[in-house]
């Protein structure tokens, strides 16, 4: 008779067609999804999530920045839950997998102990963080960061889109803002499984990634001054360009980055010129260099030099410059017990696996902030991801759901 527990594992068709099901909500226009932060696709995905939950006979909370924590009781009602969760927002032209696959796969992890009738000491809560991705609202994370005290919610509720449209007032008109004071709950520990986003446990063929660290972040907005003009009738001489300007800032980031190699990574993925007339000279340019590193010396030093670099740049051309950072959390190290549960739950599984350093942010960066934390990756294909053909086999997906099952009843407590 196996000890009870000894065959956990999840029921990988389940997880896979529950992916498939959330995928056609906000879907995009090359097969992946456009589910952005507080819209009604994210209402609506939202309350899809909420239906299955309750359906596994959770029960749901809400914080003031929409955080959704759906509970299931343990024996001990004193007990910290165990909280195991990611994020259901996506990019403009995300995958079917980011943040989606962590939230899913935690209710997984219910509907499985359910089925086997596991019962744990520590209850357990799935959490959807909102706007983890920081694409329509900057910065990413913005969410968790409240619930880690990183960030006000008065700071998050006057964040604005592009649109001028305000966090807290998207919040409220999708209906999502609830009662809860946020970071009022308390966390045992904390679980994210997310796809890597990155080659590498693709290219070494593992199939479960144990993450030890975050490499850390810094989102540099800058706005270039310049002065519109006719591009045709204006004299070279005679301009102030500010989109030159730009051109050469990231140029300048390119080879810093190169110089630092390896390590680190920098690049731009937004940029507006205003008016942005094919025939005006730009009167302002606002873009935002992406700068990461796992080393945070490294980190800073980067951010200084492109800085003193670009004022540079700036004032050769005659050009104004400022900067304001919109994003950034240090290098994390992940909680050392959390980790060995998910290396010998990979183990116990016959999985292979190795460490990992993720490339990519994640809410469980805010979460070790208060709580013990860590998570579990799994490959992707390509190693491609933030782009709507980011793939998955469902054999990653079930695999690292496996490993996230037991490491999760581990931490909670198995009670016979
Ligand atoms: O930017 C990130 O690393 C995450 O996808 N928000
Ligand atoms: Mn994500
Ligand atoms: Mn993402």
């Amino acid at each position: 008779m196996a000890a009870p527990g000894q065959n956990m594992r999840v029921n990988a068709d389940r997880l896979w067609d529950s992916l498939m099901d959330m995928a056609k909500i906000g879907p995009g226009v090359a097969g992946g999804n456009n589910r952005q932060t507080l819209t009604d696709a994210d209402a609506e995905g939202r309350k899809l999530f909420q239906s299955w939950c309750e359906a596994a006979g959770l029960t749901m909370g809400v914080d003031k920045m929409g955080n959704m924590f759906m509970t299931r009781p343990g024996t001990d009602p004193d007990a910290l839950p165990v909280y195991v969760g990611s994020h259901l927002d996506t990019q403009p032209t995300g995958g079917k997998y980011d943040g989606v696959l962590g939230v899913l796969a935690g209710l997984e992890v219910i509907r499985s102990m359910n089925d086997l009738n596991i019962k744990t000491k520590h209850p357990i809560v799935v959490v959807n963080w909102t706007n983890e991705e920081g694409a329509r609202f900057a910065p990413a994370m913005l969410a968790s960061g409240v619930f880690a005290g990183i960030h006000s919610i008065d700071y998050a509720y006057d964040r604005k889109d592009m649109e001028g449209l305000r966090f807290g007032d998207e919040l409220a008109r999708i209906g999502w803002i609830g009662d809860e004071e946020v970071g009022a709950r308390k966390m045992h520990a904390y679980f994210e499984y997310h796809i890597e986003q990155g080659p590498i446990l693709e290219a070494e063929d593992k199939q479960i990634g144990v993450v030890t660290h975050c490499q850390g972040l810094w989102w540099l907005e800058f706005t270039l001054t310049g002065k519109e003009a006719h591009t045709g009738s204006t004299p070279m001489n005679m301009r102030v360009n500010a989109g030159l300007a730009m051109a050469r800032i990231m140029e300048m980031t390119q080879a810093i980055a190169m110089e630092n190699q390896p390590g680190c990574v920098a690049g731009v993925g937004q940029v507006k010129f205003s008016p942005n007339s094919r025939n005006v000279l730009p009167g302002t340019v606002v873009f935002t260099i992406d700068l990461r590193s796992p080393d945070q010396t490294k980190l800073d030093g980067m951010r200084a030099r492109i800085e003193k670099e670009a004022a540079a740049i700036a004032e050769v051309l005659g050009v104004g410059c400022s900067v304001e950072a919109v994003g950034h959390f240090d290098p994390v190290t992940f909680d050392p017990t959390l980790v060995s549960a998910v290396r010998k739950a990979a183990e116990d599984l016959g999985y292979s696996h190795m460490n990992l350093i993720s490339g990519a942010g994640h809410d469980a960066c805010w979460a070790a902030k208060v709580a013990p934390a860590t998570m579990v990756m799994c490959p992707c294909v390509g190693g491609l991801s933030h782009n709507e053909a980011e793939e998955i086999s469902k054999d990653w997906a079930g695999a690292g759901c496996d490993v996230l099952l037991r490491a999760v009843v581990e931490t909670a407590g198995i009670v016979e």
